[in-house]
């Protein structure tokens, strides 16, 4: 059988929460750039509202990232678990990847996505309610990590795939404040990992498409 077909580009932070998690699961796979010629009109004719990433293992296509990884983890049982076996475990584990996905990326990509209207189409009600709302799961992200290194259980999991990326990409829209050091120390050990390193990486060539302006940093 030859390896899944990953649609992504790699500046995508829900792409690169599956990056993370197939380079954590040391997963093969075939990568079909979002920028490669057809890729796009593929994409289409596999997922009509043209989201990414989108997987396609033979005649089965997987969309969301958290299904992707649900399902690239029922194929490799044999490597990590980046959802623990025990049933309470992974319901913790599956709540703090909704956390990150509604609750840190969701409003992330508000303001990114307003800053790409015309000027005169903006959403500025909208984005000051995306930015209350970072300010509101900073807070919250703060008391979770205290004393954890993780953000469910002792291992990393599903739930710091999506955190790798999204607290990069948060904290370059809406800074994290200095007094939520636990989130600040959390988002270093994200990025200190080598799945994340490689997926930073592999993203640097297109910081430019960045619409806020990237930060000289990271
Ligand atoms: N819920 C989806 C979200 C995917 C998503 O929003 N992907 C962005 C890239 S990070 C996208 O497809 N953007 C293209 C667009 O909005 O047209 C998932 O978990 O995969």
């Amino acid at each position: 059988m030859p390896p899944p077909r990953l649609y992504a580009h790699p500046f995508s932070s829900y792409c690169q929460k599956v990056l993370v998690a197939l380079y954590e699961l040391d997963a093969p796979f075939e990568y079909r750039h979002l920028e490669s010629p057809g890729a796009m009109d593929e994409l289409a004719r596999l997922w009509p509202m043209k989201r990414f990433p989108l997987l396609q293992d033979g005649e089965r296509t997987v969309i969301e990232s958290t299904c992707i990884i649900e399902y690239l983890q029922q194929r490799h049982p044999d490597r990590p678990h980046l959802i623990p076996d025990d049933p309470d475990m992974a319901l913790e584990v599956r709540q703090l990847d909704r956390f990150f996905d509604n609750y840190m990326s969701t409003p992330q990509q508000k303001i990114v996505f307003d800053q790409l209207r015309p000027t005169d189409r903006r959403d500025g009600h909208g984005v000051e309610e995306a930015r209350a709302m970072l300010d509101t799961s900073y807070r919250w992200l703060e008391q979770r990590m205290a004393g954890r290194t993780w953000a469910a259980g002792d291992a990393f999991s599903l739930a710091d795939c999506g955190a790798a990326p999204f607290l990069f990409y948060a904290d370059w829209t809406h800074p994290i404040p200095a007094a939520c050091a636990n989130v600040r120390a959390y988002r270093a050990r994200l990025l200190a990992r080598p799945s994340m390193i490689r997926a930073v990486d592999e993203a640097r060539p297109y910081r430019q498409y960045f619409p806020l302006g990237a930060p000289d940093r990271d």
